[in-house]
């Protein structure tokens, strides 16, 4: 039985996703490609009958916009709002600003999937003094400073987004409001192998599309009831997986 409905949204088309670059932590907009998918996600909310009471998104802008561009959509732009860095997207490293095409070509195939994919590998750290370091960003000044990642593999991610899913999400849904989480590829991904308990390795092969909002149902117990959860457009979810997937490929 259904107790509660959580609704998960990675933001629509970045900037850097379209060109094809690592992102991470740096704090890239939305394409007009991606504005449009996220106005959509929020008619898609409406068609569902699935309006959210409560949104909690990370600090980047990415996740903020596609969120009010969903809401404003779906005539929700009232409902509280709360953020933290423990939604945001996984802390890419040194690869953070590289090309996805050229790093493949430079590294091989095995590297190149070893830091996207594997669960506890995570790339080699951003300096502090890189363009694309984030160690002096006012968005993370209340972040002490061993806490403030320089890189993360997803295992680094699921350890720190579990406390704010415990602490801040949970405790709206067990008070029974619909609850829309706008994030990141990886970071719903460190969710969602939280929600189905998939394993270390075949958490390799899951992809989250962007701009589609995917509903899980979950029981008393927090378990999905169906596993998965289903997305409100499972026809452009499946295209849009694969295209994930093969970032970086010709
Ligand atoms: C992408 C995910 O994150 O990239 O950081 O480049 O969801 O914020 O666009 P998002 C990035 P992959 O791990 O799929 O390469």
């Amino acid at each position: 039985d259904t107790a509660y409905k959580l609704v998960l949204l990675r933001h629509g088309e970045s900037d850097w996703n379209r060109k094809g670059l690592f992102t991470g932590w740096v704090d890239v907009d939305l394409t007009e490609t991606g504005e449009t998918e996220a106005a959509r996600g929020g008619q898609l909310l409406i068609d569902a009958d699935v309006l959210p009471d409560v949104l909690h998104t990370s600090l980047q802008r990415r996740a903020i916009r596609t969120a009010q561009l969903a809401l404003d959509s779906a005539d929700r732009n009232w409902i509280p709002v709360r953020r933290s860095w423990r939604l945001n997207e996984r802390h890419y490293g040194a690869l953070q600003g590289k090309d996805k095409a050229a790093t493949l070509a430079e590294f091989g195939e095995e590297q190149f999937m070893l830091w996207r994919r594997s669960y506890d590998t995570p790339p080699p750290p951003l300096a502090d003094d890189d363009e694309y370091s984030q160690v002096n960003d006012a968005a993370y000044a209340g972040l002490p400073d061993e806490i403030r990642p320089r890189t993360e593999c997803l295992k680094d991610v699921v350890e720190r987004m579990l406390p704010y899913w415990y602490d801040a999400i949970v405790p709206d849904l067990q008070a029974g409001r619909t609850t829309l989480v706008a994030a990141h590829g990886n970071s719903l991904r460190a969710l969602v192998k939280h929600l189905d308990g998939i394993s270390d390795d075949a958490i390799a092969g899951l992809n989250i599309p962007t701009g589609i909002p995917l509903l899980y149902e979950l029981d008393a117990d927090l378990r999905p009831v169906t596993p998965g959860g289903r997305y409100l457009d499972p026809e452009a979810a499946a295209a849009a997986i694969e295209a994930v997937k093969n970032q970086g490929r010709k």
